[in-house]
C-alpha cells in the first residue's frame, strides 16, 4: 500500500549505517611489508614496549578517538599488562569481569553473520603508551611492531595516525622517523571487525594486544629481509646454501667454513636437521652496516613428495603429531617462552614429533625452539570461517573476490614471517574454511614464493589447489582404505589420479576430550603399516579451561557458558592431552606409549628381544636398554641389556639373561619388563628418561591364590536368626545383603551397568541412548534368597522404570573359609535388541577410612579397554584420593583393568579388604558414587561422602573418541548377554 503524495511524512534521517572503518574488507594499511622474523634478530637496539600501558574500556567502537592526541589527559585511565587479553584480568578475589568476560564458541559466531558487519555493541580498547628514541638512533628509522592484536587495531603516533591492522596472531610493523625524544604511542583496538568473520577457529575470545609489542632501530643498510635457502641432498651427503637478502650482503658459516655473497649458492658436506637429529649450523649475515650483524641459524634439509608420499631427506616420515593452541590458563594467548619451551619438552618426553599450529602462527619464539628441538611444523595461516557453514556456506569469504585481498595478505604474512625455519615442513593455509577460489589464490601465492614446502588445506578434499591429502577424525578402516589407495574415486578423474597419488596424514584425529581418546593403538598400526598414511595429529594439546573462583575460596576450571554466554559450546573447549596446569592426562601417556620410537617384543621361550627402531633418521645409539624379571609385581633380577647397532627401520634381536629362579620365587605371574632409556641427558629430558617399554611373560608364568574357579569351597553357610553367615561374610537373612565382611561394615553391594558419561559419550556416543533405556536409574528387586550347596543365592531383577526388560542377576556366596567368593551370573530378559551397556560389574560401599589402594595389574594409571596401552604390569600403591583424574568436566575415570588382586586400607596402613579377581577384574575407587560423579559438571561439585565406594567390574566398554570421531572400535563394544563373573574378597 503506498500513501498519497500528498500525505507523505517528511523524512528526517538520523542514522544508516554505513561501514565502519573496521567493518572493510581491506586487511591492513599504513604498514610495512612484511618479512621473516629472523630479520629482527640483527644487533641493532630494540626496545620492548612490553608493559603497563594506560587502558580504557568502551563497550562500543565509536567512542570519540581524541585521545590519540599527544597531549590527552589520560591520568584517570586505568592500567593494563601489554601483552594480555583484557577479558582475562581478574579482581583481588579472582572474579572476572573488569573488563567484560570471555566467551567460547566454537563453529558458531556469537554475532549475527551480516557480512562485513559486526555489532554496535563491540568492546573497544584504548591503549596509550609514552616510549623514548634515543638521539643515537638518528639517521635510521625506527619501526614499531605488534606480534599480535585481537582482531582489529589503529595506531597512532604523537597524535597522527599511521595506519590499522588485522590477522590477529600475525605481526604488523609501521615504519616512523627515527626523531629523538620522548612520544606517545596510542592504539585503539576493536574485539569485533569484519576480519573477525575470518578468525573463527575454536577457542576462546579473548580480544587485546595479546603478543609483544617493541620499537626496532633500523640504521641504514639493516636487513630488511633475508630468505635463507638450505637444502640437503641424501644422495650425496652434500647441503646446498643461498641466502637472499635486501640490502646484499655477505654470509659467513664459520663451522664449515662459508663465505659467500648473498644470493650465491654453495654446496657442501653438511649434517642435515631432521626433527630427530635437529642440527643448526650458526652463519652470520652482514650486510655492511655499522654495528649490525644478523645471526642465523641454518638447517639443511630438503622436503618433497615422491610415491605418494612425504618424504624429508629422501626418507618417508611419520608425523606423531599434536595440534597445538596457545594457551596458558591466567594469561590466554599471551603465552610466555617459558611455557612454550615447556611444552615442547612435554611433547619430546612423551614421543610427539610434530606439531599443527592451529589454527594460526604461534608466536615467533616457538618455532625458534621447535628448530633448536627439532619438531616437524605444520604453519598454519590464521584463517577459519567454520561459521558460515550454519549458513550453508552463503558469503563464505573463502569464495568470495571481496576477501581476496586480505586472505592473501594473512597467507603472506605467515610464509614471509617463518620462512626460515627448517622445522617448518609444511605450509597450511588455514581451518575449516569451506571451499572456494581464494584457496587457488593462496596456494598459487604460496608455490611462487617458497616452493620448497608442501601445501595443506583439510578442505580442499579434492586436492584442486593443494598437495596433501588430509582428513579429520576419518575412522581407521577409512584410513586403511586410503593407505592402500583404495580410497573412493573421485568424479574427476585427473583430480582423482592426483589425489591417489599424493600423500596423506590425519590433520586432526583422536579427539582427546575428555576420557580418552581411544583407539590410538589401531591408528598407529594403520600408519606404521602404509607408507601413504603418514600419521596424524592429535586434536589438540591442552584444555582451554580457565580459573574460576567460588564464594568459599576454591577454583575450578571454567569452560563455554560459565561466562554468561548467549550460546556457547560448553566443555568443547577442553579436549587436549594436557590438563589446563598442563600436567599429562591418562591420554597423553597413552599417545607416548603407542608412538614410541622403539618396539619392544620378547619372547621367554627362546630368551631374545626384538629391538625395532621406528626412528626415520636416527639409530638407537641415543638409547640405553635394561631388563627386569619380575614375580607377581615384585622386582627378582636386572641388569643391563646389551643392543647391537640398529639403523632406523631396522630390528635387531638381543638375548635375554638365562635365569633360573628357585621354585619358591618361581611362583606367580612372572614378567619380563624390557626398558629403552635415555642413554645422556638431552634438551628435554634427563638420562634416564623412559623412552619405550615392552613387556612379556616369564616361563614359569602362572596365576596362584584364590582367584581361580578351583578353589575348594568348604565354609558351610550358617543361619541364625535374620543373619546369614559365611566364612568371613555376615549377610542379612531377609535380602541376602552382604553386611560385614569380618570387622568391616559393607553396605549396598549391587549390580550396575552405569558409568558417568564420558565427553566422548555425552557428545556424538551413546550416553542419550543409555539414559533413554534407563540405565542410570536401574530398580533393584529381590526375587529369592536361598542357601544351597553351601551357597547363599540371592536373586534379583534389576530393570528400569517404564521398561519391561530386566537383567536377571544372581549372586552366589561361597567361601573356603577365609575368603568369601561372590560369582555374578547376569541374564538378559525381555527385548535388549540394539541396547549397549557402558560397564557391568558391582558396587559396594565402604568405611570412608579406608584409603589406600595396592593392586597387582596394569599401572599406575588408569585404563579402558581402548586406552590400556599404557598401564605396565606391577604393583602399584595409590591413594584413594590419586587414583581420581579430574578431567575438567567430571566423568568416568580412574578405572584400573586387568587387576589380579588389590588391598584396601586405612591411611596407616590398618586392615581393610582384599579382593582376587578370577582371573582379573577392573577396580575402581572412589569418595562419591557413580550418580554423584554423572552429575557434577566442575570439578568442585564432587564432595566426598562418608563412604569409600569400590567398582569390581568384569567389564568396560571402550571410550572410543566420538565427542568427534568415530566411537570405540566394535570390539570394545558391550552388548548384554548371559554372562557370568566371580571375585574373592578377604577382610584384612
Ligand atoms: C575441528 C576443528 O578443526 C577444530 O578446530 C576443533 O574445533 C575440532 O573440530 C573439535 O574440537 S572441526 C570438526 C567439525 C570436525
Amino acid at each position: 500500500m503506498s500513501l498519497p503524495p500528498t500525505i507523505l511524512p517528511s523524512i528526517t534521517a538520523l542514522h544508516t549505517h554505513h561501514p565502519r572503518e573496521h567493518e572493510t574488507f581491506a586487511p591492513q594499511a599504513g604498514v610495512a611489508a612484511p618479512r621473516a622474523f629472523s630479520s629482527l634478530r640483527g644487533s641493532s637496539a630494540a626496545l620492548s614496549l612490553n608493559g603497563d600501558w594506560a587502558f580504557r574500556l568502551s563497550d562500543r567502537a565509536d567512542a570519540p578517538d581524541d585521545f590519540a592526541a599527544a597531549d590527552y589527559d589520560a591520568s584517570n585511565w586505568d592500567t593494563l599488562a601489554v601483552p594480555s587479553s583484557w577479558v582475562l584480568h581478574r579482581d583481588e578475589h579472582g572474579q572476572y569481569g573488569r573488563y567484560g568476560l570471555p566467551a567460547y564458541q566454537n563453529i558458531k559466531f556469537p554475532f549475527p553473520v551480516d557480512v562485513p558487519c559486526v555489532p554496535d555493541a563491540n568492546p573497544t580498547g584504548d591503549y596509550r603508551v609514552a616510549f623514548e628514541i634515543p638521539e643515537s638512533w638518528s639517521g635510521g628509522k625506527a619501526v614499531l611492531r605488534f606480534e599480535g592484536v585481537e582482531s582489529w587495531f589503529k595506531v597512532w603516533v604523537d597524535g597522527a595516525p599511521l595506519g590499522f591492522s588485522t590477522g590477529s596472531r600475525l605481526p604488523t610493523e609501521f615504519v616512523i622517523p627515527a626523531t629523538a625524544g620522548k612520544h606517545t604511542l596510542a592504539v585503539r583496538v576493536h574485539q569485533w571487525s569484519a576480519a573477525s568473520y575470518l578468525e573463527d577457529q575454536d577457542q576462546w575470545w579473548l580480544p587485546g594486544i595479546f603478543r609483544d609489542v617493541a620499537l626496532l632501530y633500523r640504521p641504514p643498510r639493516a636487513v630488511v629481509d633475508h630468505f635463507v635457502h638450505a637444502s640437503y641432498d641424501h644422495t650425496t651427503g652434500k647441503g646446498t646454501l643461498k641466502v637472499d637478502c635486501e640490502p646484499a650482503g655477505h654470509v659467513t658459516v664459520p663451522e664449515l667454513g662459508v663465505d659467500i655473497a648473498t644470493g650465491e649458492s654453495v654446496t657442501l658436506a653438511v649434517a642435515p636437521w631432521s626433527a630427530e637429529t635437529p642440527r643448526l649450523y650458526d652463519g652470520l649475515l652482514d650486510t655492511g652496516t655499522s654495528g649490525e650483524t644478523l645471526p642465523l641459524k641454518i638447517g639443511f634439509r630438503t622436503v618433497v613428495i615422491e610415491d605418494a608420499q612425504i618424504k624429508v631427506n629422501g626418507k618417508r616420515v611419520l608425523f606423531k603429531g599434536v595440534n597445538r593452541h596457545e594457551f596458558e590458563p591466567t594469561r590466554g594467548r599471551s603465552v610466555t617462552r617459558e611455557t612454550m619451551e615447556h611444552d615442547i619438552q612435554l611433547m619430546k618426553a612423551h614421543n610427539i614429533n610434530a606439531v599443527r599450529c592451529s589454527h594460526y602462527p604461534p608466536h615467533p619464539a616457538f618455532l625458534d625452539l621447535c628448530d633448536a628441538y627439532g619438531l616437524w611444523v605444520v604453519d598454519e595461516g590464521d584463517f577459519e570461517t567454520h561459521g558460515f557453514e550454519l549458513c550453508r556456506w552463503r558469503d563464505n569469504p573463502t569464495d568470495d573476490p571481496r576477501w581476496t585481498a586480505a586472505l592473501l595478505n594473512r597467507t603472506q604474512r605467515m610464509v614471509e614471517r617463518d620462512k626460515n625455519h627448517p622445522a617448518v615442513v609444511v605450509w597450511s593455509l588455514g581451518n575449516e574454511g569451506g571451499m572456494g577460489r581464494n584457496i587457488g589464490a593462496m596456494a598459487d601465492w604460496v608455490r611462487s614464493r617458497d616452493s620448497s614446502r608442501p601445501i595443506h588445506y583439510e578442505r580442499d578434499l579434492e586436492l584442486r589447489y593443494v598437495d596433501i591429502f588430509s582428513h579429520m577424525y576419518l575412522f581407521h578402516h577409512q584410513v586403511e582404505a586410503i593407505g592402500q589407495q583404495k580410497e573412493p574415486a573421485l568424479p574427476d578423474v585427473a583430480l582423482d589420479a592426483k589425489r591417489r597419488n599424493s600423500p596423506y596424514f590425519l590433520c586432526e584425529y583422536a579427539h582427546a576430550m575428555g576420557n580418552g581418546p581411544g583407539g590410538l593403538a589401531e591408528y598407529q598400526a594403520i600408519f606404521e603399516k602404509y607408507p601413504r598414511t603418514q600419521g596424524g595429529f592429535v586434536w589438540e594439546w591442552i584444555d582451554h579451561g580457565l580459573p574460576k573462583r567460588l564464594p568459599d575460596g576454591r577454583e575450578y576450571y571454567a569452560y563455554g557458558g560459565d561466562f554468561g554466554e548467549e550460546i556457547h559450546d560448553s566443555n568443547f573447549v577442553c579436549d587436549g592431552l594436557v590438563f589446563p596446569d598442563r600436567k599429562p592426562s591418562p591420554g597423553l601417556l597413552e599417545y607416548k606409549k603407542v608412538i614410541a620410537p622403539v618396539g619392544i617384543t620378547g619372547d621367554a621361550k627362546s630368551g631374545t628381544v626384538t629391538i625395532k627402531n621406528k626412528y626415520d633418521f636416527a639409530s638407537l645409539s641415543g638409547l640405553e636398554f635394561s631388563w627386569s624379571l619380575s614375580v607377581g609385581g615384585q622386582v627378582v633380577e636386572s641388569g643391563t641389556l646389551a643392543v647391537p647397532e640398529v639403523a632406523a627401520g631396522a630390528s635387531a634381536t638381543a638375548r635375554l639373561p638365562d635365569i633360573t629362579l628357585p621354585p619358591s620365587l618361581a611362583i606367580g605371574e612372572g614378567v619380563w619388563t624390557v626398558t629403552a632409556a635415555l642413554a645422556k641427558p638431552t634438551r628435554y629430558a634427563g638420562r634416564g628418561h623412559e623412552v619405550a617399554w615392552g613387556q612379556f611373560p616369564a616361563r614359569f608364568t602362572a596365576p596362584t591364590g584364590l582367584g581361580t574357579d578351583h578353589t575348594p569351597v568348604v565354609a558351610q553357610p550358617t543361619v541364625k536368626a535374620d543373619t546369614v553367615t559365611i566364612g568371613p561374610g555376615t549377610f542379612r537373612a531377609s535380602d541376602g545383603a552382604l553386611v560385614a565382611l569380618g570387622d568391616l561394615p559393607v553396605s549396598d553391594l549391587h549390580l550396575e551397568v552405569w558409568r558417568a558419561p564420558t565427553d566422548n559419550e555425552r557428545f556424538g556416543g551413546d550416553a542419550a541412548r543409555w539414559r533413554a533405556a534407563g540405565l542410570d536409574r536401574l530398580h533393584h528387586r529381590t526375587d529369592a534368597v536361598w542357601v544351597q550347596d553351601a551357597c547363599l543365592f540371592v536373586r534379583t531383577r534389576v530393570s528400569a522404570a517404564a521398561h519391561d526388560r530386566a537383567l536377571q542377576t544372581t549372586y552366589r556366596w561361597s567361601s573356603d573359609g577365609s575368603g568369601l567368593r561372590l560369582n555374578v551370573a547376569v541374564v538378559p530378559k525381555g527385548d535388549w535388541a540394539g541396547i549397549t551397556i557402558p560397564r557391568l560389574g558391582v558396587v559396594l560401599a565402604l568405611p570412608s577410612r579406608l584409603a589406600q589402594v595396592r593392586w597387582f595389574g596394569p599401572g599406575p594409571g588408569e585404563g579402558y579397554p581402548d586406552t590400556k596401552g599404557a598401564g605396565k604390569l606391577g604393583a602399584h600403591d595409590l591413594s584413594i584420593d590419586d587414583m581420581q583424574t579430574a578431567y575438567v568436566y567430571p566423568q568416568e575415570n580412574g578405572a584400573r583393568p586387568d587387576v589380579r588382586w588389590a588391598e584396601v586400607r586405612g591411611c596407616e596402613g590398618e586392615g581393610g579388604l582384599r579382593i582376587d579377581g578370577v582371573p582379573s577384574f577392573a577396580l575402581t575407587a572412589r569418595r562419591w558414587t557413580t550418580a554423584d560423579l554423572d552429575k557434577a559438571t566442575h570439578a568442585t561439585d564432587l564432595t566426598p561422602r562418608d563412604k569409600v565406594y569400590l567398582n569390581l567390574d568384569k567389564a568396560h566398554a571402550g571410550v572410543g573418541t566420538a565427542s568427534c570421531g568415530p566411537g570405540p572400535l566394535p570390539q570394545y563394544i558391550l552388548r548384554p548377554c548371559p554372562t557370568e563373573f566371580s571375585v574373592v574378597l578377604r577382610p584384612l
